[in-house]
């Protein structure tokens, strides 16, 4: 009998080893990569994993978290059967109980509380998992409300609402066909592989780069031919200053402005005060090399612009910053054009495969008609218009205030109230409920605050539909059986939805039934999908041709790109605060800048990290041990701080205390803090009300605090 050790070094499997290669995906970081997996199985246990060499997008690749994957399937507190709360809230006593027993006591709480108040006193609620997203959303809609919120309350919507108020629909860039790549809070060595390796290759075939970035970082460092080190949050002064340097240059194209663009005037007259040397005030970025890279931007296209979905938007004027920042694009004409900004369909799941399914159907074909408005409808109108999902960040508050209409339960799937600026407050709210159940792989803390607990699996232990960019899509079979007593989260939904008694046959016909449903207009079945070794190409899939949407008319009020926008003219309200134009303001919060001399960026990503996920797994935890800062020596000096001296962080809201690090990737005065660490969790110091009034977005990235040497409170 061979050791662990032999087996682990075994390449080929064969019979004498009793290993088997197993196909399966990685789903630690949600959506977008999923890189493939091999995973060397034995006895139903999983002995290791590597990337898929020819797997659509990461060919063969996986990153740190990814590498983790043993470690975070077989994690220690992984739920293991059904629980109900026998404790207070919080304090973490559950008694086991059986699949039946807690779906009967699901069903029997939620049908109560919506007999007594309506369906729309049960909220529902989904944190960074994205893979059984339609389901959960189908759930809500059959269920009678819209009561549908996710992480995507934080994550993404806002770039693809910037494009929306544009352009009609989310926009991305054609790097593969691009002479320049325009990368806006661009550090995709770290943050996503997989677009990296398209960046990799732009500057390989000799494209230009340009990045805009605070700091330096591996991809300014390997990529950039011009780095511009703004000031955090000030993107949006930076992208109006260029405009006006190509209006006043001439970099425009005048022609496409004139056939396809609103709003030129408006905007033109806006912008013109954000002169080179206002600019460079503002962004502390030298004016001639801001003219320098207009000049480059204009002239090199067609142009891939690079729009995060997070360090650009997580300001309080983060979604006028991007909005700016796209409205370049427009200037230029580098809109819905080969090489330049291109639109995006998805397919499922957020993903652009370049082929439709029924997603869309089975969405819509329940969506309730006559129901309350979604929770926090009238704060966020913009929010509200193009987007159909509740602003999860006015959960807690109407939880609290019950106006205009009580929320009594909550479902929640994979929630972490450590996603949540101040989340002890959102804590509070939550223990207000009188019912919440939730789904996770782990015993989360906030899992601890539910009633009925259930144990989801991992994507190793599931089948998933999976597309791709590029017309790719995949079924997965489970590497390994679910452990413990867990199951999928969708199948939880669909043997839920059996419970609850409502009109859904296609939900209640199981999970298998609605993933057929799901590629029902496709010319593949399920079998094919999992019998093939690699993600299959669909027929379906045609290349778009580029300038449709030109000829057409793009989806906004006017048919055209607007520089000044009618969508918000119709749905602001009272609320007179919403400009039509891509206007910019700072992103601070209130606090006393003397008091609170340092700004807070709370959420750089780092590349063993990925929110709450892998913090405690240990190869990961090795990387970085301690919940820890990255400040400028400058400042360190002066405070008489050194490399892993504990200090506090301490902003208007409340203060962590966390280790030292030196960096000179960021500038003088700014402090660099990842998230979700329960010994130091850094959103308690981001205000529950610092929000962007267009897309509800925290302002993570823009908090005024002040360091103390010492452990504090600690
Ligand atoms: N300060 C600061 N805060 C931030 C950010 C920031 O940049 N700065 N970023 C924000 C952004 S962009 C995001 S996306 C959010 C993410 O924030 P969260 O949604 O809190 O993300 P996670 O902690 O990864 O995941 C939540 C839970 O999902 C569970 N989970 C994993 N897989 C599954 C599954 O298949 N099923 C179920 N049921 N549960 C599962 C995990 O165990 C975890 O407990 O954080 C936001 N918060
Ligand atoms: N390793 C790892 N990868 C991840 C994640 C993770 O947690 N860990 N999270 C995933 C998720 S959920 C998301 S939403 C994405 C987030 O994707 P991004 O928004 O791209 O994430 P960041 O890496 O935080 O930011 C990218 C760069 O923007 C810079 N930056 C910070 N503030 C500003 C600013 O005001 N303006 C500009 N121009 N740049 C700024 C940062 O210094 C950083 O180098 O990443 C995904 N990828
Ligand atoms: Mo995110």
């Amino acid at each position: 009998m061979a050791t662990i050790e032999q087996l682990l070094k075994a390449k080929i499997p064969c019979e004498e080893t009793g290993i088997e290669v197993k196909r399966s995906l990685c789903d630690i970081c949600t959506p977008g990569m999923h890189c493939g997996l091999n995973v060397y199985v034995k006895d139903g246990t999983i002995l290791k994993v590597e990337g898929v060499e020819n797997y659509p997008g990461s060919n063969g690749k996986i990153c740190t978290k990814g590498a983790c994957t043993r470690q975070y399937v077989y994690r220690k507190n992984r739920i293991r059967t059904p629980l109900r709360r026998i404790g207070a809230r919080g304090e973490g006593k559950f008694e086991e109980i059986s699949w039946e027993e807690a779906y009967r006591e699901i069903a029997g709480r939620l049908n109560e509380i919506k007999a007594q108040d309506g369906p729309e006193a049960v909220a529902w609620f989904t944190g960074y998992s994205k893979w059984y997203r339609p389901w959960l959303h189908r759930l809500v809609h059959s269920f009678g409300s819209l009561n549908y919120g996710t992480e995507s309350s934080c994550c993404n919507t806002a770039t693809g609402m910037a494009w929306k108020t544009i352009a009609g629909r989310g926009f991305r860039g054609d790097f593969a066909n691009a002479n320049l790549l325009i990368g806006w809070g661009c550090n995709t060595l770290i943050g996503n592989h997989v677009v990296a390796r398209a960046h990799l290759a732009l500057k390989k075939r000799g494209g230009k780069v340009i990045i805009i970035d605070p700091r330096i970082t591996p991809t300014t460092q390997k990529l950039a031919d011009i780095h511009l080190q703004i000031r955090p949050g000030t993107d949006g002064a930076l992208a109006l200053g260029m405009g006006n340097t190509l209006i006043q240059n001439g970099w425009i194209d005048q022609p496409f402005i004139d056939k396809y663009v609103h709003g030129f005037a408006e905007y033109k007259a806006y912008v013109s005060q954000f002169t080179p040397e206002r600019t460079q005030e503002i962004t502390g970025v030298d004016k001639d090399l801001i003219i320098k890279a207009a000049h480059l931007y204009a002239t090199s296209g067609p142009v891939a612009g690079y729009f995060p979905s997070a360090a650009v938007t997580h300001h309080i004027n983060g979604y006028n910053n991007m909005r700016a920042i796209m409205s370049l694009e427009v200037l230029i004409g580098n809109v819905d054009r080969k090489g330049g900004v291109v639109p995006v369909y998805p397919s499922l799941v957020y993903a652009d495969g370049g082929f439709p399914t029924m997603e869309r159907a089975f969405l819509n074909d329940v969506k309730p008609q006559n129901c309350r408005s979604p929770i926090g409808s009238g704060s966020f109108p913009l929010w509200y218009a193009l987007t159909d999902e509740y602003q999860a960040m006015t959960l807690a508050g109407q939880i609290r205030e019950q106006k205009p209409y009580p929320i009594r339960a909550l479902g929640a799937f994979g929630m972490n109230h450590r996603m949540f600026p101040q989340p002890t407050e959102m804590l509070g709210a939550l223990e207000k409920l009188d019912f919440i159940f939730a789904t996770d792989l782990i015993m989360t803390e906030t899992c601890r605050y539910a009633d009925i607990v259930l144990p989801a699996c991992s994507s190793l232990e599931r089948s998933e539909l999976k597309v791709y960019g590029g017309g790719y899509l995949t079924c997965t079979t489970p590497a390994i059986p679910p452990l413990y007593q867990s199951k999928p989260d969708t199948q939880i939904i669909c043997e839920l939805a059996g419970y609850l008694d409502i009109e859904d046959d296609l939900l209640k016909s199981g999970y298998e039934k609605t993933m057929e449903y799901l590629i029902s207009n496709l010319s593949v079945t399920l079998e094919e999908l999992r019998a093939a070794p690699l993600p299959l190409k669909m027929k379906e899939a045609a290349p778009r041709k580029p300038g449709s949407l030109r000829e057409k008319g793009f989806e906004t009020p006017t048919g055209k790109l607007e520089l000044y926008s009618e969508k918000i003219m119709q749905v602001r309200g009272d609320h007179t605060e919403l400009d039509p134009l891509p206007v910019w303001n700072e992103s601070f919060d209130s606090a006393d800048r003397e008091e609170y001399p340092f700004t807070l960026i709370a959420g750089a990503r780092l590349p063993q990290a990925i929110h709450t996920r892998t913090h405690e797994l240990p190869w990961a935890k090795n990387m970085r041990p301690d919940p820890t800062a990255d400040i400028h020596p400058q400042d360190a000096k002066a405070l008489g701080l050194q490399e892993g001296d504990w200090m506090q962080i301490i902003g208007e809201k409340g203060s962590v205390t966390v280790k030292v690090h030196l960096s000179g990737a960021g500038l003088p005065g700014d402090v660099y803090m990842y998230h979700g660490y329960a010994q130091a969790d850094i959103n308690e110091l981001i205000g529950k009300a610092h929000l962007d009034p267009y897309s509800g977005f925290p302002g993570y990235r823009q908090v005024r605090c002040k360091l103390v040497k010492g452990e504090g409170a600690k």
